[in-house]
C-alpha cells in the first residue's frame, strides 16, 4: 500500500518543520519522514557534552511567527543543545506538526517517474509514498564520518561518537578518557569532559582557530529591548552581505555599514578592533576586519593576533605552539566558538598529543598506540566530523529522469541551480543545498528563505497550471561556475576543509557553499522568481 501526497519531506529538523508548517497552512497534503525518534535534526543527534550553537540565540531562531518570537524564552547568549531541542519540540507542538511526521523512518530511495510525473519515496521498512514534489530537508551535517584508523572497532572500553551521542547521561568520573578530533565538536566537548574525567588525552591532527564565546545568561532587560525591535533585527539578518547573523546591537542598523578594510588601518587600529571583537566574543570576530577572508595580509595579521592570544592563555609554550593553526588562513575552516578551550590545556590532568609529530598507529582493546607510546584509556570519544552537504543526499538512491542517479550526475561534485534544484530531477527541492549559502550562514535565515521561495514557486506553478519544474542545464552550469568564481575570489578554497569535501577520502574537491552572503543570494533568488523563474524549465 502506498500513500499519495502533494509533498513528501525528508527530515524533521528546522527545515522540515517550517516547510511542513507552511504546506499544512496552505492546505496541501504532506508527510515528513524522519530517521530520528523526535524532531530537531542536528540538535536531536548532537547531544555531546558542551554542544551548543555557535550563533547567538536571538538570531538562531525562527522569524516567521512574531508570537513565537516573543513567547520563547532563551536563557543564554549561545543556547545549549537541550534548549534548542526543546525549542524544536515546542515549534512542532505549537503548530500541530507532529501528526504529519513519521519518526524512526529512514528513507532509502526516491525515484521520479517520467510517465506518472511523480516521486516515489521508499523507506527502509519498505513503505512507499508517492508525491508530486519531494523536498530534501536532510541537513548539511547529518552523516557522521567515522575515521579510518586501524583497530578502531577493537576498542573494548566505552566508545562514543559526538554526533551519535547516547540519550542516557554519560559520566566520565574516575576515567581516563581520550578524544580524537578538534573541530567545533571536539573544541566544545573537551573543556566539559575535562571537568569530569580523571585524565583526558586530546589527540589533535590539525589545530583549529577558536574564539571565546563569552557565553552567559541573557539579561532580561536587554532581551526585552531586542524583542521590541525584532522585525528590524530580522531584516538586518536577512539582507546583509554577510552570513545572516546580523549585528546583535540593541538598536538595529538602518543600513549595512561598509566593512572596514585592512589597508585603511594602522597596525594599532587593526589590533584594537580585534581586541574589541575578542572581548565581545563569538564568530563575528571574523568580521572585525572586513576583508579577513579576501586579503592574505589581513588574514595573516588576524592569525598572528590569535596565535598571540593562544600563547597568552596556554602556559606551556610547546603546547601553545601545537595548538596554534598555521596550515590554513583563519576562517577558511569554520571558526570555532569556545568556552575555556585553550585554558583547559593548563589543567594538569589534560594532555595534548600532537598527531602531526606522533601519529596514531592503531587502536587496541584498551588504548591508543602512537608512534612513540601507548596510552591506556577507559573511554574513547571521536569527534571526527561529517560527510558534509552531499552526504545525506547521496546516501539515498535518488534517481531522476530516465532513471539517472544523482550519485552519477554529481560524481565530479554537486551540480545545482541556486542550491535549490538539480537538472534532470524535476520537482525535487533541496533546502540549503550545495550552491546556496547554507553552512556559511545562519541556518535559520537560509532555511526560512528557501522554504518561502519554494512555497511561492508552488503557488505560482498552480496558478499557471505547470506540473513540473527543473533547472535548465545551461542555467545550472552557469550557477555552478559562478559559485566557484565567488569562492575563488576568497581565501576559502585554501582551507582544505569539509566545505570542499576535503575531509572525506575520494570525495570530489569542489567548494560547496555559496560565499557571496545571504543578502545578495536572496536578491538573486527573488529576481529569478520575478522573471518567471528565469533558468527553470516547466512542463
Ligand atoms: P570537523 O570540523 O570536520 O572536525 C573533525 C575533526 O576530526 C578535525 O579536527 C579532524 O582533523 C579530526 N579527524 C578526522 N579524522 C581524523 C583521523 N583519522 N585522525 C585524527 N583526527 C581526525 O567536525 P566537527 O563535528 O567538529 O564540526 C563540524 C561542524 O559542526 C562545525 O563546523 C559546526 O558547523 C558544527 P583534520 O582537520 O582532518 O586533520
Amino acid at each position: 500500500m502506498s500513500e499519495s501526497l502533494d509533498v513528501v519531506i525528508v527530515g524533521a529538523g528546522f527545515a522540515g518543520l517550517y516547510l511542513s508548517h507552511r504546506l499544512q497552512e496552505s492546505g496541501r497534503s504532506v508527510k515528513v519522514l524522519e530517521q530520528g525518534s523526535d524532531v530537531g535534526g542536528t540538535w536531536y543527534w548532537n547531544r555531546y557534552p558542551g554542544a551548543r550553537c555557535d550563533a547567538e540565540s536571538l538570531a538562531y531562531s525562527f522569524s516567521f511567527s512574531s508570537a513565537l518570537e516573543q513567547d520563547w524564552h532563551w536563557t543564554e547568549r549561545y543556547a545549549a543543545q537541550p534548549e534548542i531541542l526543546a525549542y524544536a519540540r515546542h515549534v512542532a507542538d505549537r503548530f500541530g506538526l507532529r501528526s504529519r511526521i513519521q519518526f524512526d523512518t529512514r528513507v532509502v530511495s526516491a525515484s521520479w517517474s517520467d510517465t506518472a510525473e511523480l516521486w516515489t519515496v521508499e523507506t527502509e521498512a519498505g513503505e512507499i509514498f508517492t508525491a508530486n514534489f519531494c523536498v530534501m530537508a536532510t541537513g548539511c551535517l547529518s552523516v557522521p564520518q567515522r575515521p579510518v584508523i586501524e583497530g578502531l572497532d577493537d576498542f573494548e572500553g566505552n566508545f562514543y561518537q559526538a554526533s551519535q551521542w547516547p540519550h542516557e547521561p554519560v559520566n566520565f568520573n574516575g576515567q581516563r578518557v581520550g578524544i580524537i578530533g578538534t573541530g567545533s565538536s571536539g573544541i566544545q566537548a573537551i573543556p566539559v569532559i575535562a571537568g569530569e574525567a580523571d585524565h583526558l588525552t586530546v589527540f589533535q591532527r590539525t589545530p583549529n582557530f577558536s574564539v571565546p564565546a563569552h557565553n552567559g545568561a541573557l539579561d532580561p532587560t536587554w532581551v526585552d529591548a531586542f524583542k521590541a525591535n525584532y522585525p528590524a533585527h530580522r531584516t538586518n539578518h536577512k539582507l546583509g552581505n554577510g552570513s545572516g547573523f546580523g549585528d546583535l546591537d540593541i538598536e538595529p542598523r538602518a543600513q549595512m555599514i561598509d566593512p572596514i578594510l585592512f589597508e585603511s588601518l594602522s597596525d594599532g587600529q587593526a589590533t584594537s578592533l580585534l581586541e574589541e571583537a575578542w572581548s565581545r566574543g563569538g564568530a563575528r570576530f571574523m568580521a572585525a576586519i572586513g576583508d579577513t577572508l579576501m586579503n592574505e595580509s589581513a588574514n595573516a595579521f588576524v592569525q598572528r593576533f590569535v596565535h598571540a592570544k593562544i600563547s597568552e592563555i596556554v602556559e606551556d609554550p610547546v603546547i601553545a605552539e601545537a595548538l596554534s593553526p598555521t596550515s590554513h588562513p583563519i576562517g577558511t575552516r569554520r571558526i570555532c566558538v569556545d568556552s575555556n578551550y585553550y585554558a583547559t590545556f593548563n589543567e594538569p590532568h589534560v594532555r595534548l598529543v600532537n598527531l602531526r609529530s606522533d601519529p596514531i598507529l592503531k587502536i587496541t582493546a584498551n588504548g591508543v598506540k602512537t608512534e612513540s607510546e601507548f596510552i591506556e584509556l577507559d573511554t574513547l570519544v571521536i569527534a571526527t566530523g561529517f560527510d558534509a552537504m552531499t552526504g545525506a543526499l547521496l546516501k539515498m538512491q535518488i534517481s531522476g529522469r530516465e532513471g539517472r542517479s544523482l550519485a552519477e550526475i554529481w560524481s565530479e561534485g554537486p551540480k545545482t541551480y541556486l542550491g535549490l534544484m538539480t537538472a534532470g530531477f524535476p520537482n525535487l527541492f533541496m533546502i540549503t543545498g550545495p550552491g546556496s549559502p547554507s553552512v556559511l550562514s545562519n541556518m535559520m535565515v537560509s532555511i526560512e528563505q528557501h522554504v518561502d521561495w519554494i512555497m511561492d514557486c508552488l503557488s505560482d506553478m498552480e496558478t499557471k497550471e505547470r506540473h513540473s519544474i527543473e533547472p535548465a542545464e545551461s542555467a545550472q552550469a552557469a550557477w555552478v561556475e559562478h559559485v566557484q568564481v565567488v569562492a575563488n575570489s576568497t581565501l576559502f578554497p585554501q582551507g582544505g576543509s569539509w566545505y570542499l569535501g576535503a575531509n572525506i577520502p575520494g570525495k570530489p574537491r569542489l567548494f560547496m557553499p555559496y560565499a557571496a552572503g545571504v543578502g545578495p543570494y536572496r536578491e538573486i533568488c527573488d529576481s529569478v522568481a520575478r522573471e518567471d523563474y528565469r533558468g527553470f524549465d516547466f512542463a
